[in-house]
């Protein structure tokens, strides 16, 4: 991660995540199935940006710790589910066997219903917020997962599989897919914190600039990324025969779309001065990351 805000942030939410995953009680196989794939070198992006909206609007530390643990949980479940043989049957993430081959798949299936349900667990639990902002982020966290968002998103990307799909089609999968859980990481370090309409309204259309660039620079990268550096073998997406933004607009127009969204995401910040810098470095980090 490149700068010092960087480097900081995500020393101590690492520990902080580490100290609340290492709370949840479970059967000891169950358990190794959830710490080896949440403790496992994912970026944290979803987190850093809960994190960095949360600061931006003056939200407490410890409370953003939970909330930023329950959407990473969200997140390693989802993975963990897609990568199972039903799903995408990938045997590689972040550069280690999947779940289901390190473990089984009944235990893959069992520990993402785990980090899904503990995510909740977390967020009802939290002592620093009110009870209709807990019930806000239970609310926003829920429609981000479900059929609506990630869940749905998902639905429709394996009904599409074999099929040529146009591109308004390929952005909605996305925006549900991948877009809908850092929309919510993005919101719920808003709603954690005291934030003005206009603020939170400006924060929601910066991650839906940053949730489709996130996606673009996704499909990029199983082009143009190696093994060593995506965790996992590049070419899935052209294996599988997949519409991605590359097959539907070719690379430099993929290219000039992601620049386009991240330019769009950071000027819509402009007006906070140096509280946004923190997003700003996340909607550059996703325009130029090579994992
Ligand atoms: C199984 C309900 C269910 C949903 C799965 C998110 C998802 C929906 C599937 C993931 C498929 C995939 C690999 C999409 C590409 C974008 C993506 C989510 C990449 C992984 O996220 P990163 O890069 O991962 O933030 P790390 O490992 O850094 O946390």
């Amino acid at each position: 991660m490149p700068t010092a805000w960087f480097n900081d942030q995500f020393h101590d939410f690492e520990a902080a995540f580490n100290a609340q995953i290492s709370q949840i009680k479970a059967p000891l196989r169950l358990r190794e199935a959830i710490l080896y794939s949440t403790l496992n070198g994912g970026k944290r992006l979803r987190a850093l940006l809960t994190l960095a909206s949360g600061e931006l609007s003056g939200a407490d530390k410890s409370t953003l710790y939970t909330i930023a643990t329950a959407i990473e949980c969200i997140h390693a479940y989802s993975l963990i589910h897609d990568d199972l043989p039903a799903m995408d049957d990938d045997d590689f993430r972040r550069g280690k066997p999947t779940c289901h081959k390190a473990f089984d798949e009944a235990t893959a299936i069992l520990a993402g219903d785990a980090l899904l349900t503990y995510s909740f667990e977390l967020l009802s639990q939290i002592p620093t917020l009110s009870a209709e902002k807990k019930l806000q982020l239970i609310q926003l966290y829920s429609t981000a997962s479900g059929t609506t968002g990630m869940v749905g998103g998902q639905f429709i990307d394996l009904e599409s599989e074999d099929k040529t799909i146009t591109l308004q089609e390929l952005e909605t999968i996305h925006r549900k897919k991948t877009g809908a859980l850092i929309k919510a990481a993005i919101l719920a370090g808003a709603i954690a914190g005291n934030t003005d309409q206009d603020t939170y309204d400006k924060l929601s259309i910066y991650a839906d600039n940053i949730g489709l660039a996130f996606q673009i620079k996704d499909d990029i990268l199983d082009v143009t990324g190696t093994k060593e550096e995506l965790g996992k073998m590049p070419g899935s997406d052209l294996l599988q025969d997949k519409s991605t933004y590359i097959s539907l607009l070719g690379m430099d127009s993929s290219v000039e779309k992601l620049n386009g969204l991240t330019t769009n995401a950071i000027e819509l910040l402009a007006s906070f001065g140096k509280k946004a810098e923190p997003l700003i470095d996340l909607a550059n980090y996703i325009q130029k990351r090579n994992h």
